[in-house]
């Protein structure tokens, strides 16, 4: 695989990188890093991105993002840390168009979409694929490619605490502190460093907490909440795994409204609960233990379901 998207990328001159929609630390962090990689091989790259860039992953060295899929004018699309084409968010039909397509990914549920595919559901993350894939590439490690890779792992094995925290995991944030990401900044960026807004919003979200059996955990957002504290979905990043820490919690889930009867699920599990194989029951995925899923319904009648699938309905 690492030899045909060698071949790829000594050919083209001119590549798109784009990850999932929602992007979290991984997929931020993989996407510029691959971009910054391909522009020190001295071809140009762009991100694109269907939606912003988290306020928490602003600090972040950035190439060039962009909002707006572009048509035309690259030799090949590179698609980090996203387990289905669909996920790509806006575009993802045309994305592609004939040419070249690389899947690089982690995800258990990863359905295989690209010409290319480079999936491993035993590396942590996509940032620990994208070093190795880095390595074998020749690319010289600067302060931009270790700042966005130490991220990317960093934040999704939950600060190095997740299963997934695998000596690979400490490897590769070992070289790129080597290479001069300091890992005390980067913590403070992405996690102490809200807007007054999250904790106001927690604030209502708590309100919501309800437990079923001990074992499970659930709270929901709904779009009052974030018009009342003045926040977006963003926010809401880290308050499933908050509710996950109440101990004898094997299953922790938030349940998100993007519209009337419409919830976005983001599930997270201590080992014991696949939680991807729960939400791939409603056309979700993820991994063992962190996963999502969209469910449609009003939010009793959501939940219902979610309790059944999670066999805890009392
Ligand atoms: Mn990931």
């Amino acid at each position: 695989m690492k030899r045909k998207i060698k071949g790829l990328v000594m050919k083209g001159q001119d590549f798109l990188v784009t990850t999932h929609i929602d992007p979290d630390g991984d997929a931020i962090g993989s996407a510029f890093a691959f971009a910054f990689a391909l522009q020190s091989l001295g071809k140009k790259a762009a991100v694109y991105l269907s939606d912003q860039v988290p306020y928490r992953y602003n600090f972040l060295p950035a190439p060039r993002v962009t909002h707006t899929m572009p048509r035309d004018g690259f030799d090949a699309v590179f698609v980090l840390d996203c387990g289905s084409l669909f996920r790509i968010g806006k575009g993802h039909e045309e994305v592609a168009s004939g040419k070249p397509l690389v899947n690089i990914d982690h995800h258990d549920t990863n359905d295989y979409f690209g010409t290319i595919n480079y999936v491993d559901n035993t590396a942590s993350s996509t940032g620990e694929i994208l070093y190795r894939l880095l390595k074998y590439l020749k690319v010289r490690i600067d302060k931009n490619i270790a700042d966005n890779i130490y991220t990317a792992v960093f934040t999704d094995t939950g600060s190095l605490r997740y299963e997934n925290t695998s000596l690979n995991a400490y490897k590769t944030c070992e070289e790129m502190v080597k290479a001069g990401a300091n890992p005390s900044q980067i913590a403070t960026m992405v996690y102490e460093n809200h807007p007054k807004g999250r904790f106001l919003l927690l604030g209502e979200v708590l309100r919501t907490l309800a437990t079923y059996n001990g074992t499970v955990a659930m709270v929901h957002v709904t779009g009052d909440m974030f018009e009342k504290t003045g926040t977006t979905s963003e926010f809401v990043d880290g308050f499933v795994e908050f509710i996950k820490e109440i101990g004898g919690i094997e299953v922790a889930v938030l349940m998100r409204e993007i519209r009337k009867d419409l919830y976005k699920i983001s599930m997270r599990g201590k080992g014991k609960v696949d939680v991807a194989a729960v939400c791939s029951m409603f056309g979700g995925g993820g991994h063992r233990n962190a996963a999502g899923c969209r469910i449609e319904g009003a939010l009793e009648e959501a939940r219902e379901r979610l309790l059944k699938a999670l066999g805890t309905v009392q």
